[in-house]
């Protein structure tokens, strides 16, 4: 090779690693040597915890969601609130953060630190990630690779919550916005939406869209109108604010594409969801992951990859947690 194809080489790979320079540092067998075994000591706490509940699933991957777009994935989300700080969990935005995603990082972290030499060397935002990661092949995802070597960061507040995740009546343009300024793209956020085909909701997330759409038009005209007197009838006027419904009502225990089918049908359970059907811009990419679950899985893979990237701390920006619920 001539000096002049090295130099464009060189060229072309420095434009291939800029985007990932914040990240540089996470890798995968990123504790080969401290805690060899750590993959498998989490995966073993989320089987046995996702045999208990099949909650741990949803409560898990949400947990991820929001760690990651408040103050990037740095298990912020895990602090707990004390006299003299209101931390990021006790935002309002939290509420259906169920406590067994929580307990699941809780559990993992204790059966990691039982292996004298893992001791307090493997960080809450990783495991974290392996969680994630466990839970959603446990229920029919993909499965994948992970990239370790997160920080825990040194920070948690409810305050900093604020305008940082989306809300349940976001357009596109909205939806766009805000994951572009965690550097995804419109295809990550169709594909991380997908998660929706687990859980459950609130009635109060969607009231608007059966009772108040607007003035002569009290039902959203894009939802389903079966579906519309479904949740109509599950979800009564002045209901009983802890009524959840599950996301999917197809299948709800399944990590699928359904999603998309779903939103052909106008059975997206948001504003967030049915838009990206509704809308033109995003539309085909809803009808290709409908049609090929292969496809959505290749493209989700790719989109938590990115996901776990936002924000990771390093050097002096973060430590490993003795306690992922309180600082060190
Ligand atoms: C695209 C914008 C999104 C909006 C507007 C949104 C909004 C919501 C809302 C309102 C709920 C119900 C909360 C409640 O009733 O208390 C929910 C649940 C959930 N969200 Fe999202 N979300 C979005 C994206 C995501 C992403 C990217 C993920 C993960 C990759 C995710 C994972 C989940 C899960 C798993 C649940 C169920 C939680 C449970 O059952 O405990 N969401 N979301
Ligand atoms: C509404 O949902 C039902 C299934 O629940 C489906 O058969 C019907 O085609 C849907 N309607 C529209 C307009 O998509
Ligand atoms: C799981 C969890 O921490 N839930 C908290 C969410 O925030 C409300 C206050 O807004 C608390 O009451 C919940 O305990």
């Amino acid at each position: 090779m001539g000096n002049l194809g090295l130099a464009s080489l060189l060229f072309f790979l420095g434009i291939c690693l800029l985007p990932q320079l914040g990240s540089a540092q996470l890798r995968q067998n990123y504790y080969a040597n401290v805690c060899p075994n750590v993959e498998s000591i989490v995966r073993n706490v989320v089987k046995t915890k996702f045999d208990e509940t099949f909650v741990t699933v949803p409560a898990t991957i949400r947990l991820l969601f929001h760690d990651c777009f408040v103050q990037g994935c740095d298990a912020s989300v895990l602090i707990a609130s004390t006299a003299n700080n209101r931390a990021e969990k006790d935002h309002p935005d939290n509420l259906s953060l169920a406590g067994d995603g929580f307990d699941t990082v809780v559990k993992a972290k204790a059966a990691i630190d039982a292996v004298p030499r893992c001791r307090n060397r493997v960080s809450c935002a990783d495991i974290l990630v392996m969680a994630t990661r466990d839970v959603i092949s446990m229920s029919g995802g993909p499965s994948y690779a992970v990239e370790l070597g997160r920080l825990d960061g040194l920070s948690s507040t409810a305050d900093s919550v604020e305008g940082r995740l989306p809300q349940p009546e976001f357009d596109l343009v909205q939806l766009n916005t805000l994951f572009a300024a965690n550097g995804l793209t419109q295809t990550d956020m169709i594909a991380l939406s997908a998660a929706h085909t687990v859980g459950f909701s609130h009635c109060n997330k969607f009231a608007n869209r059966i009772y108040s759409f607007s003035a002569g038009n009290p039902v959203d005209p894009t939802l389903n109108t079966t579906y519309a007197s479904q949740l109509r009838a599950i979800c009564p006027q002045n209901v009983d604010p802890t009524v959840a419904i599950n996301m999917d009502p197809v299948s709800p225990r399944i990590f699928d594409n359904q999603y998309f089918l779903n939103l052909l049908q106008g059975m997206g359970l948001f504003t967030s969801d049915q838009v990206l059907f509704t809308d033109s811009r995003s539309r085909s990419t809803v009808n290709s992951w409908a049609q090929s679950s292969f496809a959505f899985q290749q493209a989700f893979v790719a989109a938590i990859a990115k996901l776990g990237r936002v924000g990771v701390k390093t050097g002096s920006g973060g430590n490993i947690r003795q306690d992922c619920a309180a600082f060190n």
